[in-house]
């Protein structure tokens, strides 16, 4: 027997071996097999996606510890570690081959040097645990989206959760027995109170050339659970090669008049909004995070690449996330983490309600009112990126095509982020390398507690999907710029910012009002409203917003309100352009049409600058 399947069959506990040889695949066998060697598990565990193996994984994960039952039946509760509570991209770096570079800001270091480093972390990282094996399919299965995925870990925790959030691939691999998949591999290392010891040699290496990633000495899911964003940076490199998009995407079904569906897609940084917009009351959810897209018989579709949400649980209650909310108290599969579990074994969540509990437990253990930590700082009963996990089917506003492996057609698409003095609550850009160039390319957010870091920070974020950039940055926005070729109505692209503040500091607008932004930008698509033109983009005309504010959200909509929110501010736009200058300028592959568009975008501000002011209320612009 070659040796490679004798360490399998050594080491997979029974029923394991025979579930490996019927994908009939040898490259699984010999991924499979290295880690086996390197970790040196007890046992080996593979996941077939039958139900009796998704309850194994359920089980195991309690008992080890990393999960715990609530008192609500199926669901769990997870911690992670004080200092694993987001993605650290700080300890995150792509591996590339000496001679490849990806740009000075992208992290990255030499592929030899973290192979042999993370080689190291991970030998005999899981003795005396057991490895779990899962295939998954990322996108739709039997489509042409569809990318097929293997996970190794030794967190029955991890597994658990790629279960609910990616669609099964077991059946998938088998059928294909393709050589190329995505490959993950995970150990969380030596576990202390159910949690990573050895944090401060937490890594996260992406091996570009292998198509793998490795994850060491950490729990979080952002920095674990491959299938999410991991995978996501490996299909940003195989989209751009493919002619295709990988974007940090909410897709969704906005629903206008006539019963018709209008679809779009967004993008935002993390936790700017994306899960709260698709969750919109009467309208219907493809995906909340990552999508693919494809131009298909010349239209641009979309899939979501989950079937699940991991979503931040921060403020959702019944009057503000009312299906969300149900999903969360019903009775059935939920793994929560870093909420605060009360004296009767139940989850509560900072924006829960009003019952703000005195004690619990916590990430931080035994928790009560005023703890701090060591830096003096109190700790919150819930951390603010406290999460949950779920699947789309145990909603009520799943969109009915959300498993289409054609995928939806995009009509529209929304660029936001975080950003407290200078974009307008929704513009709607004057073509789509305008909206490219100068919103998408443009877009900076102030940072949030989804990353480990100062919060609060503006900092730029191309696309919102700097974090998980794998190739160049002037290179993904061409892709992005050429992806219309060949395309007869490129869908209008829009930009909303949900954070604008007062000079107090205070919102400009209400939780709710994104759903008016929303329906606005749907009528625009179908040219059933009109828009004035400034210098930034097409702004809504307070006549259009009224109605839908008493339609939608059943008040009146002052006009004091809208003109001070729809104020074209022209110095803050101009030091914007700016600062994102600046960047570029240092971006060795920055695209010369970039900085025309950010020269042209200047003139105009400046032109209507020098007729009305620094400020201008948008109805002096009505042509
Ligand atoms: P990731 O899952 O990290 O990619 O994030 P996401 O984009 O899905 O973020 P999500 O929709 O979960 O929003 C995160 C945070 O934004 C929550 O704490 C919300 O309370 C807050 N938020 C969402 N919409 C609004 C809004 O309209 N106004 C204000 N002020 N906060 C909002
Ligand atoms: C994000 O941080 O953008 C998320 C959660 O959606 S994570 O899985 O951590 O990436
Ligand atoms: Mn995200």
């Amino acid at each position: 027997m070659i040796k490679y399947m004798k360490t399998l069959k050594d080491k997979c506990q029974t029923g394991s071996f025979e579930k490996l040889l019927a994908l009939d695949n040898a490259e699984v066998c010999k991924f499979v097999s290295k880690y086996a060697e390197l970790c040196n598990p007890d046992s080996i565990f593979v996941s077939n996606d039958s139900k009796e193996d998704s309850t194994y994984i359920r089980n195991r994960a309690v008992e080890l510890g990393e999960e715990k039952r609530l008192g609500v039946k199926g669901q769990t509760y997870h911690f992670d570690g004080i200092n694993d509570q987001g993605r650290d991209p700080g300890k995150t770096q792509y591996l590339l081959p000496r001679g490849v570079t990806l740009g000075s800001d992208i992290q990255s270091m030499n592929r030899k040097k973290g192979l042999d480093e993370m080689f190291h972390l991970m030998k005999n990282s899981m003795r005396s645990k057991q490895m779990y094996v899962g295939f998954f399919c990322l996108g739709p299965c039997d489509s042409e989206f569809s990318i097929l995925a293997a996970q190794i870990t030794d967190s029955a925790y991890v597994l658990h959760s790629e279960d609910i959030l990616v669609r099964d691939g077991y059946e998938q691999f088998k059928k294909a027995k393709k050589k190329d998949f995505f490959k993950f591999v995970h150990s969380a290392g030596v576990i202390e109170n159910d949690v990573s010891r050895n944090y401060p040699n937490k890594r996260i290496y992406i091996d570009l050339k292998e198509n793998t990633v490795y994850s060491a000495n950490t729990q979080y899911a952002g920095n674990t659970v491959g299938l999410k964003k991991l995978a996501m940076r490996l299909a940003i490199q195989k989209a751009s090669s493919e002619n295709w998009l990988t974007e940090h995407m909410f897709i969704m079904g906005a629903h206008g008049p006539n019963s018709r569906t209008t679809y779009f897609c967004g993008s935002f940084p993390s936790a700017c909004g994306k899960t709260s917009t698709c969750m919109l009351e009467g309208e219907t959810i493809v995906g909340d995070d990552i999508a693919y897209l494809r131009k298909i018989n010349g239209k641009i579709r979309a899939v979501n690449v989950e079937q699940g949400i991991f979503g931040i649980i921060k403020d959702v209650n019944a009057k503000d996330d009312p299906s969300i909310y149900e999903a969360l108290v019903t009775p059935g599969e939920v793994i929560f983490s870093n909420i605060l579990v009360t004296e009767d074994n139940m989850p509560w969540w900072i924006g829960k309600n009003d019952n703000t509990p005195l004690k619990g437990i916590n990430y931080s253990g035994q928790w009560h009112t005023g703890k701090t930590n060591d830096q003096n700082i109190e700790i919150t009963p819930s951390h603010t990126n406290a999460r949950y996990t779920i699947r789309l089917s145990s909603l009520k506003n799943k969109d009915p095509k959300a498993d289409d492996a054609n995928g939806v057609e995009i009509k529209g698409v929304i660029y936001g982020g975080r950003d407290s003095d200078t974009s307008v609550p929704v513009e709607q850009a004057f073509d789509w390398n305008h909206g490219i160039l100068t919103k998408a390319a443009t877009l900076e957010s102030e940072t949030t507690s989804a990353t480990l870091g100062q919060e609060g920070v503006r900092k730029f974020n191309l696309m919102a999907n700097i974090d998980f950039l794998s190739i160049p940055m002037g290179r993904y926005i061409m892709n992005n710029i050429n992806f219309v070729e060949g395309i007869e109505n490129p869908p209008p692209v829009f930009f909303v910012n949900y954070f604008l503040k007062d000079k107090h500091g205070k919102f400009l607008t209400g939780m709710k009002d994104k759903h008016v932004w929303l329906k606005w930008m749907e009528l625009r698509i179908h040219k059933d409203v009109g828009a004035i033109k400034t210098p930034t983009g097409y702004m809504p005309k307070y006549d259009d917003l009224k109605p839908l504010f008493r339609d939608i959200l059943g008040r009146e909509y002052k006009k004091e309100d809208y003109i001070t929110q729809f104020t074209v501010r022209i110095p803050e736009n101009l030091a914007k352009i700016e600062r994102i200058s600046k960047i570029y300028h240092k971006v060795p592959d920055a695209p010369d049409i970039l900085f025309k568009a950010l020269a042209e975008q200047e003139k105009r501000l400046k032109q209507v600058e020098e007729k009305y002011g620094e400020y201008i209320s948008p109805e002096k612009l009505i042509g």
